[in-house]
């Protein structure tokens, strides 16, 4: 009997032109690379790993015609016509008349942080970022979670798990006041609840909130992309809207933006400040050139303002965003089969190995994540992230270890770069690691940067 049709597949909508090769190493030479990399991951050299899940961020295949573009970049130190283009396109789709481009998403950070920030003052948002939370603090500010609880259990289900709790922001208003709060600071989705999104109509109710306490919005738009996808899919009344107009109403209450344009917009580098406030804007180019080069620069070549300008025509197409996100779905759905606990629901760039449980024997202090990090690493190669306690840091005033909720192992897909079959050999690998979970040890750190230790930061296996 012939096989009976019960659902129709989908494929990626583009085909390869050109191929990278990767290596496949040994288990022995694999001990080895994670011992000398301190057990962590981002010390390892790229050679030795075999599927790279690191991160998404410049990460990504660009298309032909990005490459295209790069062969008509105007390196002119002053007035590249490619900065022009990609300016119009941050209006297109961005919906900001003004713009600074930055070498990458940080470097934003740090400009819209020195220009807002003073000391003392509070920048509530919904749940942290590494790199975002620092230049908070580091221009004297004090992050405050605001996200709703659900955010920090791995297994609650809500289609919008990176929504504010509008009672957290009035709580904090009431105790610090509006005018020690110089902005709200969403991201959406927000990558450490797992690449959860925040709805239309929160960032609406946030809006109302702010305007009435006179506070500003800044957006990270870094995978705003996706944010889009996840609202056009699940919120009621925007099935028939594009990305892109999904996009541009997300952004309208925002006073500003910045984007590590290392995600959404398929390129290798770049960044992106934007904003509506000309005072902001005058500011920011100004400071644009004592950390990143002239404002119509701003660190990066012609030719990557060129790819970024035709990544942004590329990031809003339907079909890739649903490829993309298509791909996380596969392999959190097959991890699930395994009985590996994850971060649900599925997240839009990446999926999120819940290290709490797949190790309950591991205490916190004992870095669970940065363990299955590196067992996942020895068992095929396969290169995911930590993020959890040691991501977390400091308490910046107390010293103390902070001891997050999301205890976590990120596997990150690049865009556009790897098959189903990659997918399928990661699941398994990681499958066989939680099949002899209780064999596996905690960490020891010994060795703490002082900023973002979770780059750098080196461990020792226990006995
Ligand atoms: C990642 C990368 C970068 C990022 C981001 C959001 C939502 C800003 C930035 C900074 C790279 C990374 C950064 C810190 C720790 C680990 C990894 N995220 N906002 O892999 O942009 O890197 O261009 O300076 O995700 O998630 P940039």
């Amino acid at each position: 009997m012939s096989k009976k049709i019960v659902k129709r597949s989908w494929a990626e909508p583009f085909k390869i032109k050109v191929v990278e090769q990767i290596k496949m190493t040994t288990r022995a030479v694999r001990e080895k690379a994670i011992k000398e990399a301190g057990y962590n991951t981002f010390l390892l050299r790229s050679q030795d790993v075999y599927i790279d899940l690191l991160t998404d961020s410049g990460t990504n295949a660009m298309s032909d015609n990005q490459w295209a573009g790069m062969m008509i970049g105007d390196e002119a130190y002053a007035g590249s016509r490619n900065f022009y283009t990609l300016w119009d396109n941050v209006k297109k789709y961005y919906g900001m008349p003004y713009f600074v481009p930055t070498h990458q998403g940080r470097a934003a950070e740090h400009i819209i942080a020195q220009i807002l920030v003073k000391p003392g003052d509070y920048i509530p948002g919904n749940m942290y970022f590494t790199t975002t939370r620092l230049h908070q603090e580091l221009a004297g500010g004090t992050f405050v979670d605001i996200i709703i609880d659900e955010a920090h259990d791995p297994q609650k289900i809500h289609p919008f798990k990176g929504n504010v709790d509008l009672n957290k922001l009035d709580a904090l208003v009431k105790k610090v006041g509006a005018k020690n709060i110089p902005y709200v600071c969403i991201a959406g989705p927000v990558n450490m609840a797992g690449g959860q999104p925040v709805s239309m109509a929160n960032i609406n109710e946030l809006s109302v909130y702010c305007a009435k306490h006179g506070i500003k919005m800044w957006f990270d738009a870094t995978r705003a992309v996706e944010n889009a996808y996840f609202i056009k899919l699940r919120e009621k009344g925007f099935a028939d809207k594009t990305i892109a107009q999904i996009l541009k109403e997300m952004l309208k209450p925002f006073d500003g933006l910045w984007v590590s344009a290392k995600k959404d917009l398929m390129v290798n580098i770049g960044g992106i400040f934007a904003t509506r406030n000309k005072k902001v804007f005058d500011e920011a180019r100004n400071l644009c050139v004592v950390y990143e080069g002239l404002h119509t620069y701003g660190g990066l070549a012609g030719r990557d303002m060129e790819a970024m300008a035709r990544g942004m025509d590329e990031m809003v197409d339907f079909d890739t965003i649903k490829a993309r996100i298509g791909q996380v779905e596969y392999c959190g759905n097959k991890l699930k089969e395994y009985g590996v606990p994850i971060v649900e629901p599925i997240g839009g760039h990446a999926v999120f190995l819940d290290a709490k449980k797949f190790l309950p024997h591991i205490k916190q202090i004992e870095f669970p994540a940065q363990a299955l990090t590196a067992e996942i690493y020895l068992d095929s190669g396969v290169r995911g992230m930590e993020r959890g306690i040691v991501s977390a840091g400091r308490n910046a005033k107390t010293g103390e270890n902070n001891f997050p909720k999301l205890e976590l192992v990120r596997l990150t897909f690049p865009r556009r770069v790897y098959t189903q079959a990659h997918i399928d050999v990661t699941v398994e690998s990681v499958a066989s690691v939680y099949e002899n979970r209780k064999s596996i040890k905690g960490l020891k750190m010994i060795y703490e940067p002082k900023y973002l230790r979770f780059f750098q930061g080196r461990f020792e296996k226990l006995k």
